[in-house]
């Protein structure tokens, strides 16, 4: 996969040198090209941004050097084109699903208070161009947003990941677990500090196991994401997910549906 990323910080891109992502493009897995955004500037101040028409706080990115840049690092090329903004579409797990199996992805860092809108109608006539927002809050900037986006598309691309399992039974990717988020993991020593490791997970007993594990699941996430645990599917329930949810004073649909 292909990525180029413009920004007027491409200092903040650093941290995709190393780790998982830093090892995808020693092996050439992943093509990272980061972009200085006023290297296609003509002025001495080398300026990206003006006052905003209509008015209001803030400067707005010029379209004039956005579209030269563009078209230097796309020539006749055709990248899916995402332009991280507050109010883009929400960035999941399933837009990162669907973005690790592009070609070519390329990223437009804004700042202010973003990139003049003639810019992505422009190439939204040549290019899949998506803005998209990372969460309900707001950063200063793209950058950080790009950098979260690409650590979530990089480590699902083929032969990214240590261990293949470990994509699959993200809380938010498709499979058993489905929309649950994960419970607690222990590791050794069996006891640290007095806290004990869970006996069930040293049983060696893979059924008690998965149901311990499952009932964690469902605990955290009526705690943590009880929009989310609202959300579950009654038909994904089974006598025991019942019983515990009740236990949680957690209201679920009537039981005649459950299997
Ligand atoms: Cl993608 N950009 C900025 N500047 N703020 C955000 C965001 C993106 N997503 C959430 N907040």
């Amino acid at each position: 996969m292909r990525l180029d990323i413009i920004s007027i910080f491409p200092e903040y891109f650093t941290p995709l040198d190393v780790s998982l992502i830093g090892k995808a493009r020693e092996r050439g897995t992943l093509d990272v090209r980061v972009h200085q955004l006023r290297d296609w500037t003509h002025d001495v101040h080398k300026t990206v941004d003006d006052t905003p028409y209509g008015g209001g706080p803030g400067m707005v990115m010029k379209p004039e050097v956005w579209g030269e840049a563009i078209d230097a690092v796309i020539g006749d090329g055709t990248p899916r084109m995402i332009v991280p903004t507050p109010s883009g579409r929400p960035f999941t797990q399933e837009l990162a699903q669907e973005l690790a199996e592009e070609p070519w992805l390329l990223f437009a860092c804004g700042r202010y208070e973003g990139i003049d809108a003639r810019v992505m109608a422009e190439y939204a006539t040549r290019l899949r161009v998506d803005e998209v927002s990372i969460g309900d809050y707001v950063l200063a900037g793209g950058e950080v947003a790009v950098l979260v986006m690409v650590e979530a598309i990089g480590r699902l691309l083929p032969g990214v990941l240590g261990n293949a399992q470990s994509a699959v039974d993200d809380s938010f990717a498709p499979g058993s677990m489905r929309n649950l988020v994960e419970g607690p993991v222990y590791t050794k020593p069996p006891v640290w500090r007095g806290h004990e490791v869970p006996a069930v997970l040293m049983s060696g007993h893979h059924g008690k196991v998965a149901r311990w594990r499952r009932d964690e699941a469902l605990r955290r996430t009526v705690q943590n994401r009880p929009e989310l645990a609202a959300a579950l599917d009654p038909g994904t329930l089974d006598k025991h997910d019942r019983k515990l949810l009740e236990e949680l004073s957690f209201r679920v649909e009537p039981e005649d549906m459950a299997n």
